[in-house]
């Protein structure tokens, strides 16, 4: 399939939190996100989401740098060049270092492109084999215990499979083990976002007898040694995030069995060619994944979904709905979460749910058009 991008849009999309997500890393009350659209010479156009934070405090990209990175750097290397599929594209963007979420932005509008031009679903160009994907709610740091048990009690009802809450020292154990007093044995787990160092080998002694499903991101993001070194005297298995930017990182990541869980965020990556390379290599070594989230709106959202339909991807997504973050959307027909905790697969060539053009003039403060 020959491919050439004749114009680039940049949106910086800015739609109102209605609530804040705490971490361990800071509060995120305002979450811009950046989309682009690509038109190709036939007119047809492909949409995709670089959802950096805003801060560089989860991975060093924010909004602006993603911004920044595709009118600069890839913009001038793609604009009117032909290439034939996804492989390609990234060996084009290859000179420039990491920046996954500005790759990502990219990537997703060729994903979307191509799928279009083939008239086949994401899922079905991705190889994907689940219908429907499983979903857990990530529940932020709370003001108090009560909070987090209402917010718990509440999703659970909803039907979210899983529940995953972010801790950080001082909030751990004794929320953990409020949740298992009032729920019992559900699937739970916790979000360390590179909080802690070896130092608190206590603090993890003591979750390890909690049975989480999996502790994510204890430790610092560029060092999976320490993980190794942690997960030896662990029952419970750790999940990589921040530490893994590629196919390659989970390769060496589990050969010294730092992890023994990947969590693969597409944005995080650089796109879902990506994801799927981790996605084999982890299933090839036996090793489940399950897909994260960076508060996505319902475009960045939808190619999540579609790779999390790939067959090792078995544990429950952070995939809560757009509207629990958001006062709006920018897609017309978002996602829902059944009563089972599930979310359908688009099985439509394209994004899978219908792009809203008005909101997303709506919510820009930033417009910028290559070409
Ligand atoms: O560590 O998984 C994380 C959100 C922003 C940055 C980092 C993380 C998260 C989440 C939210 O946990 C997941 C979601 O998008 O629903
Ligand atoms: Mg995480």
């Amino acid at each position: 399939m020959h491919m050439k991008i004749k114009q680039i849009t940049l949106y910086k999309i800015e739609i109102p939190m209605i609530t804040s997500f705490i971490t361990s890393f800071g509060t995120i009350t305002k979450k811009p996100t950046v989309i682009v659209k690509i038109t190709d010479e036939e007119g047809i156009e492909g949409y995709g989401e670089g959802a950096a934070l805003p801060f560089p405090f989860y991975k060093p990209d924010t909004t602006d740098i993603t911004m920044l990175v595709i009118k600069d750097y890839i913009a001038p290397i793609l604009l009117h060049k032909e290439f034939s599929d996804i492989e390609t594209l990234m060996a084009l963007l290859s000179p420039i270092k990491n920046h996954h979420f500005a790759k990502t932005a990219i990537e997703n509008a060729v994903w979307m492109m191509l799928s279009l031009k083939e008239n086949k679903s994401l899922k079905d160009l991705l190889g994907g084999q689940q219908n429907k994907i499983g979903v857990g709610e990530s529940i932020g740091i709370k003001d108090t215990i009560e909070e987090t048990l209402e917010e718990v009690q509440l999703r659970r009802a909803q039907g979210f499979q899983r529940t995953k809450i972010k801790i950080k020292p001082g909030w751990d154990i004794t929320v953990v083990k409020a949740i298992r007093d009032t729920f019992g044995d559900i699937d739970l787990m916790v979000d360390g976002n590179s909080a802690y160092t070896l130092n608190d080998l206590k603090i993890f002694k003591s979750l390890d007898t909690y049975n989480l499903t999996m502790i994510e991101q204890p430790l610092a993001d560029d060092d999976i040694i320490d993980h190794a070194v942690l997960q030896k005297t662990l029952k419970t298995p750790i999940c990589l995030d921040e530490s893994i930017h590629s196919a390659e990182d989970a390769r060496k990541a589990i050969s010294i069995n730092a992890c023994k869980i990947i969590n693969i965020k597409p944005g995080r990556v650089g796109g879902l060619l990506e994801s799927k390379k981790i996605h084999d290599i982890c299933q090839e070594n036996g090793v489940g994944v399950w897909c994260g989230g960076m508060l996505e709106t319902g475009i960045g959202r939808a190619f999540n979904i579609a790779v999390a339909s790939l067959p090792n991807y078995i544990y429950p997504a952070d995939m809560s709905p757009v509207n629990l973050f958001y006062a709006d959307d920018l897609v017309k027909n978002s996602f829902t979460v059944d009563d089972n905790g599930f979310v359908d697969v688009p099985e439509n060539p394209g994004l899978g749910f219908e792009i809203d053009r008005q909101r997303i003039k709506q919510y820009t403060v930033e417009k910028i058009l290559l070409q």
